[in-house]
């Protein structure tokens, strides 16, 4: 099934069409609309009257997050504040919250984004769907909130938190369909194992799992232990929130809603837009927005984009899985680590559960690296040798794919904290000096 067809299939050169028309209301709208980026236009020698098709993005400036931090709260606003039906925020990691507001225009785009995915995944309005990412300033409940409700299922507003809670209800209202974090997901499906409930008893079918980065490694752990499909969503608050994209049936990228949303990579370091196909970092252009419009939105998300036609018959591009942002990559005596590949090789490997903390520090002028893991109970041997032989084996593991060697520490079961909406994976103690 396909929520919009005409759109999510449409040939390609009709979309460009589409995204030309677009692009130039878009510019307008920011030039006329709004002070900031009307001065960023000016500065760069460029009027809307630039723009004539879609080729024309690479003359706009690019927008940070920072531009957001330094207009706080309101100063990207294209719109009076009248006209502005709902606020978002992200926290981030430091600085200031950066702020997203929306007309009722920008939040029925939204959930037509989020209604896309959901069909996507093949749940319909005879579903029912449990949404347990947080529900309040950041966008993951209320974003997939509204999207369960225009395709006319059953939405159930879990919220994250309360996890026995959402075990029992999920069993009692037979949810068909849950979105939340994949940490998240990984948690319910421990507590759900803990509860001696019989997972046969549960109608769960359909993850949509999001709003931080996940292996296909992750993928396989969650359809294994919850007995579903898993599929990605991907989003940020800036452009609106989840469902900037979703995974189809195939499992083989996440289509990008093109439409609303004009995808960019660029080499994260010139600048300049990289062969098609190849990584780089991800930009977007909001092609209808009105309250905030971002104009070529730096995402610091890693990835690359497919355009070739996917076999679910959309044309509609597609994204490669998330690397990781650039500002999570650790630099660690000199090599480049990304949290996602110490997961990936964790969760390949059944001796060990599939959580795990990294631990960065610098001591006498060396960076350490710790990898904090669990050993799964039937692996688990009192025998010193046995450990120390396991431990070897997952620190060659990773020196071959991160060119790096770990010092693994063996942790108590249970012990490596679980999250109920984003994890966080890393701790860098060198950032303290
Ligand atoms: P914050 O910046 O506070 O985390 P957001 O909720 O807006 O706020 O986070 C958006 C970011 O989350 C994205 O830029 C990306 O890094 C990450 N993200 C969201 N969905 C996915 C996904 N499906 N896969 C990988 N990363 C994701
Ligand atoms: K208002
Ligand atoms: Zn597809």
């Amino acid at each position: 099934m396909i929520w919009n067809e005409t759109i999510e299939c449409m040939d390609r050169e009709e979309m460009r069409k589409l995204q030309s028309i677009r692009l130039r209301r878009v510019v307008e709208h920011a030039y006329h609309n709004s002070p900031f980026y009307r001065k960023k236009m000016q500065e760069m020698g460029i009027t809307p009257d630039d723009i004539h098709s879609i080729d024309d993005i690479v003359k706009l400036p690019f927008t940070v997050k920072q531009d957001l931090r330094d207009n706080y709260p309101f100063g990207l606003m294209a719109v009076p504040m009248s006209e502005i039906v709902r606020l978002h925020a992200s926290s981030g990691t430091t600085g200031k919250p950066i702020v997203v507001g929306y007309t009722r225009k920008d939040l029925s785009i939204w959930s037509e984004a989020v209604a896309r995915c959901l069909t996507a995944y093949g749940l319909t309005k005879n579903d029912s769907v449990q949404v347990s990412y947080g529900y309040g300033l950041f966008t993951g409940g209320l974003g997939a909130h509204a999207g369960v409700e225009n395709i006319g299922g059953t939405v159930i507003p879990m919220s994250s938190g309360n996890t026995q809670k959402q075990i029992q209800l999920m069993h009692d209202f037979g949810a068909k369909g849950l979105a939340c974090t994949p940490s998240y997901a990984l948690y319910l499906a421990e507590t759900i194992h803990s509860s001696g409930i019989p997972l046969e008893e549960f109608k769960l079918r359909v993850g949509a799992f999001g709003a931080e980065p996940w292996t296909e490694n992750m993928r396989k752990e969650l359809e294994e232990k919850l007995n579903i499909k898993a599929y990605d969503i991907y989003g940020l608050t800036e452009i609106c929130g989840p469902g900037v994209g979703g995974e189809c049936e195939c499992q083989n990228g996440t289509h990008l809603w093109e439409d609303h949303f004009f995808p960019e990579i660029v080499d994260p370091v010139t600048l300049q837009p990289v062969e098609p196909g190849e990584q780089g970092e991800l930009v977007f252009t909001t092609l209808t927005k009105e309250g905030m419009p971002m104009i070529r939105y730096r995402t610091r998300d890693l990835t690359h984009l497919i355009y070739e036609k996917c076999e679910c018959g959309r044309t509609a591009v597609r994204m490669g899985r998330i690397l990781g942002r650039s500002d999570d990559m650790l630099i660690i005596r000199g090599v480049n680590v990304f949290p996602s590949q110490v997961e990936s090789v964790i969760l390949e490997m059944p001796e060990f559960e599939p959580h795990y903390l990294i631990v960065v520090d610098r001591v006498n002028n060396t960076d350490t690296f710790q990898i904090q893991v669990e050993v799964r109970q039937e692996y688990y041997s009192d025998e010193m040798n046995k450990m120390i032989a396991l431990k070897k084996k997952i620190a060659n593991r990773m020196q071959s794919v991160i060119g790096l060697q770990p010092d693994i520490k063996i942790v108590e079961p249970r012990s490596i904290e679980r999250s109920m909406g984003k994890a966080k994976h890393v701790v860098d103690n060198r950032k303290l000096e």
